[in-house]
């Protein structure tokens, strides 16, 4: 048996940044599908079984649960030391862009795309474009910090890169983001995320069926 199972589906961009630490680190670990479309999440077994909060991705290991991706990147950083932030300093700046990815980078996009790509019914535009509003202000902080660091907290790539990264690297039918075109030095970022050894795409890395975006 693994060292660690991670709860996850090939969708979800927060279980992605966990599936792609886990690789890259070299770590012991296998996927447990989530069955998230037929609804898995919501059923009370899986919130009193699982994650009470209804969300993937979950490590197992060691007969505990972990939920939240900034708390696993967190946990399996301190484990393992890798891609641990190299200090106190260093520490608290990766928390710092974990916690405004999770608020506003991830966030607005991962919820703009579910809209835009996978919601069966037709979103409100006026909805739709707050949400992008919303994700262009957050990328461009993003696309400011990446013109003067090659990751998110210096030259080496840390927990927070693997946060950051939770969704960008969806197909752009998907989230409708060119990054190359639209934010280069995120572009570039991504470039160097995805020369890390054990670098997968999100649909290599987690099961489940790829659905083709509804618009
Ligand atoms: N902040 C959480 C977000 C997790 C999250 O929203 N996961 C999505 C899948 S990508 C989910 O399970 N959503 C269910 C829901 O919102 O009901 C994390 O980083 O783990």
């Amino acid at each position: 048996m693994a060292q660690y199972k991670l709860h996850c589906f090939c969708q979800s961009g927060n279980s992605y940044k966990a599936a792609l630490y886990l690789n890259c680190a070299g770590l012991d670990w296998e996927p447990v599908f989530v069955d998230f479309f037929k609804g898995a999440t919501r059923e009370p077994e899986w919130r009193q079984g699982v994650n009470e909060m209804g969300e993937a991705p979950v490590l197992e290991t060691q007969g505990k649960k972990l939920t939240q991706s900034g708390v696993i990147l967190t946990y399996l950083a301190q484990k393992s030391g890798k891609f641990a932030p190299a200090n106190e300093d260093a520490k608290l700046e990766a928390l710092r862009w974990i916690l405004f990815d999770n608020h506003k980078f991830t966030s607005y996009l991962a919820t703009y795309r579910f809209l835009k790509a996978f919601l069966p019914q037709a979103p409100d535009p006026n909805v739709v474009a707050f949400l992008k509003g919303r994700f262009d202000a957050a990328a461009a902080v993003v696309e400011k910090h990446l013109a003067g660091s090659k990751f998110m907290v210096g030259d080496t790539p840390t927990i927070a890169d693997f946060s950051v990264a939770g969704y960008v690297f969806y197909p752009v039918e998907e989230h409708g983001y060119d990054w190359a075109k639209s934010h280069p030095n995120i572009h570039a970022w991504t470039e160097r995320v995805r020369a890390l050894p054990g670098w997968k795409d999100p649909y290599e890395l987690m099961p489940g069926a790829r659905i083709k975006p509804l618009r």
